[in-house]
C-alpha cells in the first residue's frame, strides 16, 4: 500500500489581501509607501530604531482592526490540515496571525511574527500585542534599547529552514499561494521541489509570479475563490502524480 503524500503550502501577502492587509509589491502595496531600506533591514533599525518601531507598531495595531479577519482561503487551508490523512505543513512568509486564527496549527512563520518581539541582549522571545519603543525595557533582563520586532529583515536568516527543506524533500505536493516570487529563499522552493522530480507543484495567485513557468500547474484568481475550490479538489481527488 502506498503512503498518503504529504503536502507543503507556501503562502504570501496575497492570501491576506482580501482580509484587508496590504501586499508589498502590488501598485497599492507597502513598498509603494515606504522604502525597504528605511524599515526592513538591520541597518535601518540600527540607524533609526524609532522609525522602524513605528512602522511595525502601526501594522501590529492594524491587526486589531475588527475588519481584519481570516478569509475563506485561510479557512480552507485549516480545513485541509484537519481533513487530509497525511501531513500538511503550512509555511507562511506573512507575519500576521490570520492562519492561526483560522485554525491552522502545523505552521512555520519563516519571516517572523508581528505579535512577538525579542530582546537583542538576552534573546528572550515574547508574545506582544502593544506598541514597542526604544525605551521599552525587556521584561526578562530589564535592559532598555534592545527590544525589536520578531521579523526577518533583508540579510537576516529566515526561520525554520531546516524543517522546511526536510519537508520539501519528502512532500508529494507543493502549493504556492499569493506570493510574487521576488524574495529568496522562499522563491526558490519550487525549483528545489521540481529538481527532485517527485512532487506535483501548483501556483495559486491573482497574477503569475516571477517563477510561474516552474510550476506544473498555475491557477489564477482571487485567493478567496481559488483556494477553497483547490482544497475541495485535493480532498476529493487526491494529489496528482508528479509532472
Ligand atoms: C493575490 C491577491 C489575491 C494580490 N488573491 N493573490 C540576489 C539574488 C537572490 C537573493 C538575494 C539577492 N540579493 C539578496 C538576496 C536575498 C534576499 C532577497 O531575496 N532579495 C531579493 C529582493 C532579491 N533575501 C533575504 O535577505 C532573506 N534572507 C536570506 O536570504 O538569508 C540567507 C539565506 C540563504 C540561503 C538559505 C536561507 C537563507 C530574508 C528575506 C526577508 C523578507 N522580509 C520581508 C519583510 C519582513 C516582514 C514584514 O515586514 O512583513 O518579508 S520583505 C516582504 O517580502 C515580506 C514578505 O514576506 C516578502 C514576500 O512578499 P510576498 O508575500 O511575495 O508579497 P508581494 O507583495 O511581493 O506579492 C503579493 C502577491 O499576491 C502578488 O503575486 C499578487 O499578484 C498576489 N495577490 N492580491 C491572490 N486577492
Amino acid at each position: 500500500m502506498t503512503e498518503t503524500p504529504s503536502i507543503v503550502i507556501l503562502t504570501g501577502a496575497g492570501i491576506s489581501k482580501e482580509s484587508g492587509l496590504d501586499t508589498f509589491r502590488d501598485s497599492d502595496g507597502i513598498w509603494a509607501k515606504v522604502r525597504i531600506e528605511d524599515v526592513a533591514t538591520p541597518e535601518a533599525f540600527a540607524r533609526n530604531p524609532s522609525r522602524v518601531q513605528e512602522f511595525y507598531n502601526a501594522r501590529r495595531a492594524g491587526l486589531k482592526d475588527p475588519k481584519v479577519a481570516p478569509n475563506a482561503a485561510h479557512e480552507a487551508l485549516a480545513r485541509l490540515e484537519r481533513e487530509w490523512p497525511g501531513e500538511v505543513l503550512l509555511v507562511t512568509q506573512n507575519i500576521d496571525d490570520l492562519h492561526e486564527r483560522a485554525g491552522s496549527r502545523n505552521l512555520i512563520h519563516m519571516h517572523g511574527e508581528l505579535l512577538k518581539v525579542r530582546c537583542e541582549y538576552c534573546d528572550a522571545l515574547l508574545e506582544w500585542d502593544d506598541a514597542l519603543s526604544t525605551a521599552t525595557p525587556c521584561p526578562h533582563c530589564g535592559r532598555k534599547g534592545g527590544m525589536r520586532p520578531h521579523v526577518v529583515w533583508f540579510g537576516e536568516m529566515p526561520l525554520g529552514m531546516d524543517t522546511i527543506y526536510e519537508k520539501l524533500d519528502t512532500c508529494g505536493l507543493f502549493v504556492s499561494i499569493g506570493t510574487s516570487g521576488n524574495v529568496y529563499p522562499a522563491a526558490g522552493f519550487v525549483q528545489h521541489v521540481r529538481y527532485r522530480g517527485l512532487a506535483h507543484s501548483v501556483e495559486l495567485n491573482l497574477e503569475p509570479s516571477q517563477g510561474a513557468t516552474l510550476f506544473a500547474e498555475v491557477i489564477l484568481g482571487p485567493a478567496t475563490e481559488i483556494v477553497p475550490a483547490f482544497v475541495d479538489r485535493i480532498l476529493k481527488d487526491g494529489v496528482p502524480e508528479a509532472a
